[in-house]
C-alpha cells in the first residue's frame, strides 16, 4: 500500500487537493471556516467549521462535483509571503487562522498564503502550479473532529480524500482501500460474531462472544503449553494494586496519565493495574533465591486497564481492558543472551504456527548522548545492547535499529505490524530492565555467596490476546487456521428424511475424534445451507446424499473451492487430524 506522506510528489498533490476541497466547500457553504488540512498516509483531510451544517453522504458528491468544476477552470496556484501583521489583517475575520498566525514566529518561519482564483488559504506549501493538475481524486469519508482534538472544544467536520497523478493509480488505491475495509477486524468481528461492545459496559471494553472466546482460548492453551515446556511458572494475581505499589515501581511518576483514577476503600488507595510487573516482583521477593534457581520465569494471563484516548480506542486492537500474555524472567547478567534468544525463538515459532509473515523486528536502543532519558549505567547498557544485537545476528533474523527508542530502564525488541486500517502497532515485546529489580530491592545469592541484583526481561509473545486476535483476524481475513477455528467441519444432509441418520453417524465419528463438527439439520434448502457454510468460513463442508450413504463414503468441499471431493470416512478423519497436528495454514 502506498504511503502518500512518504512520496514528495503525492504529498504536494494531496496537499493541493485539500485546498481544492476547501475552495469547493467555500463555494457551496459560504459560512465555512477552515482549521487545518494536512496530508496523511491515506491522502488528506480538512477540518472545517460549517456552523450548523452537518455533512452527509450526498454532500460529498456535491463537493466532489464542485472540485471537478474548479479544477477544469484551471486557475494557477500563486504563493504570497506576508509579514505577521499583514497575515493577522488578512485573516482578521477568521478565528481559526488567527489562532494559527498568533502562534507563528516571523523570525523562525516565513508566513505564506496560497491563492487559486477566489480562494486564499494560509499555508506553508509547497503546492502544484495549477488546480488543472488535480484530476484524479476522490473524497473518501467524513467524520466529526474536535477542534485541537479536545472534547471541550467545538466539533468540526473532517472530510477525507485522496489524489493521484493518474486514474489507474487512483483506482488501484481505491481497490486496496476496499480490501482493507473488508479485512478490518471490526467488520469481520461483527460478521462472524467474534466480539461486541456496549455503551453500558464502556468504551474500549470489548465483550468476547463465543466464537471469539473460543479462538482466544485456543491461543491461551497453545501458549500456556509452550511456556510450560520452557520452564515458565504461571501465577494468578489481582488486577488492582495500591497506589503505593505503583509508587514503588515508578509507574506512578511515569505512567500515571495512562492509568485509571484512584479508588479509595477504607484506608487504602487502589488503582486498576496498567501492568503486572510490580505484582511479579513481589512474587520473586517472596523467598530467598540462589543463582542456581535462575532463570525464574513468572508467567500470567493478566488483565490490565489502561486509559487510552477515546479517539484511539479501536475494536480489539486498542482497548482499555486487555489481557497480556505476560511473563517476567529473572536472570543473572550472564543469562541475558540465552534467555533473550529463547524469547526470540518463541516469537518466531508462534508467528509460523499462525501463518503470520508480515512483521518487522525493531531493536530499540538508547541514545548514548542522552544522559537524561536513560538509566545511568553505560557499562550495563553497552553489554546488554551488544548482547541483544549478537543474538539477533546469530539467529539471522531481519531487524532494524531504533536509536533513542529504548525505555528508560533498558533496551527492547518489539514486533511491529501494520493493521488493515491505521498506523503500525506493536504485537510482541521483550524488554530488558535493570531498574525495576532495584526499585523492589530484589536479590539472589551468587556463586560466591554474595547478594546480587537480578536483571528482568519483560516479555509478551502475543502482546495482548486482544491485539493479537485483532491482527490474526485481519491477516487471515477471518479464515482462521484449522487448528484455531471454532468450527472445523459442517455436515449437511441432502435430505433430512433419507440422510439424517447417516449424517448423525458421521457426526458422532468426527466428534469422537475431537474434531469440532456441526450438523446442519434445519429444514432449509441444500443450496442455502452450503452457501451459509461458506459465509461462515467453515473449512470443510460435508454433503451427504444417497451416493455417500450407499458407499459409506463422504463428499466434502473445502472453503473457497467449488469442487466436491469424495473420500472414505476414515481417510478424511486421518487427513484432518494430521492437518490439525501439523498446524497447517492452508485447508488441504
Ligand atoms: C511485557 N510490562 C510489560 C510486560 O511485561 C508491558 O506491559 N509492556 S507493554 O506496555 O509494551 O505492553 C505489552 C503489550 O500489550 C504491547 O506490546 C502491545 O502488544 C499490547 N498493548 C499495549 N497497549 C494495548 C492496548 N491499549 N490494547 C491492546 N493491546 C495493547
Ligand atoms: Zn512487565
Amino acid at each position: 500500500m502506498i504511503n502518500i506522506k512518504e512520496s514528495e510528489k503525492l504529498n504536494t498533490l494531496n496537499h493541493s487537493c485539500a485546498h481544492l476541497l476547501a475552495q469547493a466547500v467555500k463555494h457551496l457553504y459560504p459560512q465555512a471556516k477552515f482549521w487545518v488540512g494536512p496530508v496523511i498516509e491515506d491522502g488528506f483531510y480538512y477540518d472545517i467549521d460549517l456552523g450548523d451544517k452537518v455533512i452527509k453522504d450526498e454532500d460529498l458528491n456535491k463537493i466532489e462535483k464542485e472540485m471537478k468544476k474548479i479544477a477544469k477552470d484551471g486557475k494557477r496556484i500563486v504563493r504570497h509571503e506576508l509579514s505577521k501583521k499583514e497575515a493577522l489583517e488578512m485573516f482578521k475575520d477568521d478565528e481559526y487562522k488567527l489562532d494559527l498566525i498568533s502562534r507563528m514566529d516571523e523570525n523562525e518561519q516565513v508566513i505564506s498564503c496560497y491563492t487559486q482564483g477566489d480562494f486564499t488559504d494560509l499555508c506553508r506549501g509547497p503546492h502544484v502550479e495549477s488546480v488543472k493538475l488535480l484530476k484524479h481524486f476522490k473524497l473518501l469519508k467524513f467524520s466529526g473532529a474536535y477542534w485541537k482534538n479536545d472534547a471541550k472544544n467545538k466539533m468540526l467536520q473532517r472530510i477525507y480524500g485522496v489524489c493521484f497523478e493518474n486514474e489507474e493509480d487512483l483506482q488501484k488505491y481505491l481497490e486496496e482501500l476496499e480490501d482493507r475495509k473488508q479485512r478490518d477486524h471490526r467488520k469481520i468481528g461483527k460478521d462472524q460474531e467474534l466480539f461486541m461492545s456496549h455503551e453500558l459496559v464502556g468504551s474500549g471494553m470489548p465483550l468476547w462472544l463465543p466464537n471469539g472466546a473460543f479462538i482466544r482460548k485456543q491461543l491461551e492453551n497453545y501458549i500456556y503449553e509452550k511456556e510450560q515446556k520452557m520452564g515458565y511458572k504461571h501465577v494468578y494475581t489481582p488486577c488492582i494494586g495500591t497506589t503505593n505499589l505503583y509508587k514503588t515501581s515508578g509507574h506512578w511518576d511515569h505512567y500515571k496519565e495512562n492509568m485509571f483514577p484512584v479508588m479509595k476503600v477504607d484506608d487504602e488507595e487502589f488503582v486498576l493495574r496498567p501492568m503486572n510487573c510490580p505484582h511479579h516482583m513481589l512474587i520473586f521477593k517472596n523467598k530467598l533465591h540462589s543463582y542456581r534457581e535462575l532463570p525464574i520465569r513468572i508467567g500470567e494471563f493478566a488483565t490490565d486497564f489502561r486509559y487510552e484516548a477515546s479517539g484511539a480506542v479501536k475494536g480489539l486492537e486498542r482497548v482499555r481492558c486487555m489481557c497480556q500474555n505476560d511473563a517476567h524472567l529473572f536472570v543473572t547478567p550472564e543469562q541475558i543472551g540465552k534467555e533473550f534468544e529463547n524469547v526470540v525463538n518463541l516469537i518466531l515459532d508462534v508467528y509460523k504456527d499462525f501463518g503470520i509473515t508480515n512483521y518487522k523486528f525493531r531493536l530499540s536502543l538508547r541514545d548514548p548522548k542522552d544522559k537524561e532519558k536513560y538509566f545511568d549505567d553505560d557499562k550495563m547498557w553497552d553489554v546488554a545492547e551488544s548482547k541483544l544485537r549478537e543474538v539477533l545476528n546469530n539467529l539471522k533474523v531481519d531487524y532494524f535499529e531504533a536509536i533513542g527508542e529504548a525505555a528508560f530502564y533498558g533496551p527492547k525488541l518489539d514486533v511491529e505490524v501494520k493493521p488493515a486500517i491505521g498506523p503500525e502497532i506493536t504485537l510482541s515485546t521483550c524488554q530488558l530492565d535493570f531498574l525495576l529489580p532495584r526499585k523492589f530491592d530484589l536479590s539472589y545469592i551468587d556463586k560466591n555467596g554474595e547478594k546480587e541484583i537480578p536483571v528482568v526481561l519483560h516479555r509478551a509473545i502475543f502482546g495482548t490476546f486482544d491485539r493479537f486476535t485483532a491482527f490474526l483476524i485481519e491477516e487471515t481475513k477471518g479464515i482462521f487456521p484449522l487448528w484455531v477455528t471454532p468450527v472445523q467441519v459442517n455436515i449437511i444432509p441432502v435430505n433430512n428424511t433419507y440422510h439424517l441418520e447417516y449424517a448423525n453417524d458421521i457426526y458422532n465419528l468426527l466428534k469422537e475424534k475431537n474434531i469440532r463438527v456441526e450438523l446442519d439439520d434445519r429444514n432449509e434448502k441444500l443450496s442455502y445451507k452450503i452457501r451459509e457454510s461458506q459465509t461462515r468460513k467453515i473449512p470443510y463442508t460435508i454433503i451427504l446424499g444417497d451416493k455417500e450413504k450407499e458407499s459409506k463414503n463422504i463428499s466434502y468441499r473445502i472453503f473457497g473451492k467449488t469442487e466436491t471431493i469424495t473420500l472414505n470416512t476414515d481417510e478424511f478423519i486421518d487427513k484432518i487430524i494430521k492437518s490439525i497436528i501439523n498446524k497447517d495454514i492452508e485447508y488441504k
